[in-house]
């Protein structure tokens, strides 16, 4: 889907999973969370109302029972965790305009609220069950997909249970035509493609209604009128996407200043949380008549170093481990890796050292920074230090047959386009490739052959500005993912810009630079000697 200029005029809603608070943050969590973060900014520098929002899962038995393990109550439990987990978005720039924590008062009223809708509608009624449970997961499995799985948990390995309950039960069966035919006629609902496909055959096996609360555990919220049961962690979690915007309060401030989000853009997860998302999310959003998401995203896995990350093989990537990358490599660094080398599609990525390290030369060092750097030092040693004119008789001079303003157009084009169907690493490139552009351009016109001859000065010149102009588009289309080093450049290039004000198209035009600004030389990524070493 291409980017339009009606499309601005449309809010963005963007979500990341909500995080379990059992556990502590690692690059599975800060990866969904940064590529989020990279599109709501880019999108707000498009001059698009985005709503972002991540938050942290926090009822259930995991939690439950790991506090009892600790001796503590679940709620300090969760305290406790949602608070590592807060504090880790300034720290990794991630500019969330909310975070929900399903212990809040009024998600768990709206809860009910919603629970209460499906009960009156028939969609939920009280029944029997019997099926094969994974008791990590917290997820129920009928005989064929259990006997699929070997009676083993697809996640963490251990046996299924078989288990048979008093429940109250959502119609999901119900929902299988018009599902199916969702995923049909609207192949975006569910990208990538092969996830797509993955949905529908698991969805042409037949579902069936699936059980909505609980009885063998008391931390979660409360069924309405029957407050014996405690509804399904998954159905409490889920429902978050519409409770952070006040829908179940029609009367309140929430509502008021959020209601405009729904629908949401796009609802990013894992791929191992998918048919929550993909199915059941949407039939109970079509039980309550509300409408549904543009799209939900599930991406792959990051693996580290060849295998599954794991605590005991020691390649398990950590807030400590992410720690020692940000601190070689900078904060920038960081999010530039995930954002182009994560699993976006459908097959895991490799988190390995050496590679990082190889991305960050390749990419960074010697085309962004090597880029800036030397077109900055020419400026410097050339003009003075200010902005040459590319036209000093009127009319652009044209060199090294580069039609820049036609080049530039066309990656910036191609940047917004990528971006907006949420193709980061295709962004990220169209303005990398501009940047390499430059480099050839510079190697082909030699700019510093013509300093030696006064009467090229014009060329001179005009070569610079040109240089300095591609660079300066292009830092507009990697600032969502580098905000902290793009800053630092527009600083030495002279120019105040305010991405959150919107304007990156208006900006992004050919000829924004001013001739007479002054240049300050930058070097905005010094070389790392070696590799980050996992600690012994
Ligand atoms: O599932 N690679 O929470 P959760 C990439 N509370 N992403 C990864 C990853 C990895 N190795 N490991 C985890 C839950 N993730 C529920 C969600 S939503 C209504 C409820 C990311 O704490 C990925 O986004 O287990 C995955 O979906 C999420 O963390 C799971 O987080």
């Amino acid at each position: 889907m291409p980017y339009n200029a009606a499309m601005s005029a449309r809010p963005a809603y963007i979500t990341t999973p909500i995080y379990y608070v059992n556990d502590r943050p690692h690059i599975g969590h800060l990866y969904t969370t940064t590529i989020c973060d990279v599109w709501a900014r880019f999108m707000r520098f498009l001059g698009r109302d985005v709503f972002f929002l991540t938050g942290t899962d926090e009822h259930g038995i995991k939690v439950e029972k790991s506090a009892q393990e600790r001796g503590i109550s679940p709620q300090e439990l969760a305290d406790e965790n949602a608070a590592v987990f807060q504090s880790v978005l300034g720290k990794f720039h991630l500019t969330n305009d909310d975070f929900i924590r399903t212990t809040q008062a009024d998600h768990e009223r709206q809860v009910q609220h919603f629970v209460k809708r499906l009960l009156d509608s028939d969609a939920v009624y009280l029944g029997e069950f019997e099926g094969w449970y994974d008791e990590g997961q917290e997820e129920y499995y009928t005989e064929t997909q259990a006997r699929k799985l070997e009676y083993k948990s697809p996640v963490s390995g251990r046996p299924l249970v078989r288990a048979t309950e008093q429940n109250y039960y959502f119609r999901l069966s119900a929902f299988q035509d018009r599902m199916e035919r969702l995923l049909t006629e609207q192949p975006d609902f569910v990208r990538p493609e092969a996830r797509r496909n993955e949905v529908l055959g698991r969805l042409r096996e037949g579902i069936q209604d699936v059980p909505i609360t609980r009885t063998n555990f008391t931390w979660g919220v409360p069924m309405p009128g029957d407050p014996e049961h405690v509804i399904y962690v998954w159905i409490d979690a889920l429902l978050n996407y519409i409770t952070a915007l006040g829908l179940g309060e029609p009367e309140s401030d929430r509502h008021r200043e959020r209601s405009g989000y729904w629908p949401a853009t796009v609802h990013v997860i894992g791929k191992e949380i998918l048919w929550f998302h993909a199915v059941i999310w949407p039939s109970v959003l079509m039980a309550l008549e509300m409408p549904l998401p543009d799209c939900v995203y599930a991406h792959s896995f990051w693996i580290s170093e060849g295998q599954k990350m794991s605590k005991s093989l020691g390649n398990f990537i950590d807030l400590e481990a992410i720690d020692r990358y940000v601190d070689t490599y900078g904060l920038d660094m960081w999010r530039y890796y995930l954002a182009t080398q994560g699993p976006l599609g459908a097959t895991d990525a490799d988190f390995a050292a050496n590679h990082f390290h190889e991305v960050f030369n390749t990419d960074l060092v010697n085309t962004v920074g090597n880029c800036a750097s030397r077109v900055t030092a020419m400026i410097n040693k050339y003009c003075d230090g200010t902005v040459p004119t590319e036209s000093p008789d009127g009319e652009r001079i044209v060199l090294g047959e580069m039609d820049w303003p036609t080049q530039a157009a066309e990656a910036v084009a191609a940047s917004i386009a990528a971006m907006t169907r949420f193709d980061l690493a295709g962004s990220i490139g169209a303005a990398l490739g501009l940047v390499r552009q430059v480099d050839g351009f510079i190697n082909r016109t030699e700019p510093f052959k013509l300093a030696k001859d006064p009467e090229k000065s014009r060329e001179l010149g005009a070569i610079l500005y040109q240089c300095a102009e591609a660079v300066r588009i292009a830092s507009l289309l990697l600032w969502p993912v580098m905000p902290g080093r793009i800053e630092q450049l527009w600083e030495a290039l002279g120019l105040a810009i305010d991405p959150q004000a919107g304007g990156l198209e208006e900006l992004a035009v050919w000829g924004g630079l001013e001739a007479g600004t002054s240049v300050e030389k930058v070097a905005l990524f010094p070389r790392v000697d070696a590799p980050v070493v996992a600690k012994a």
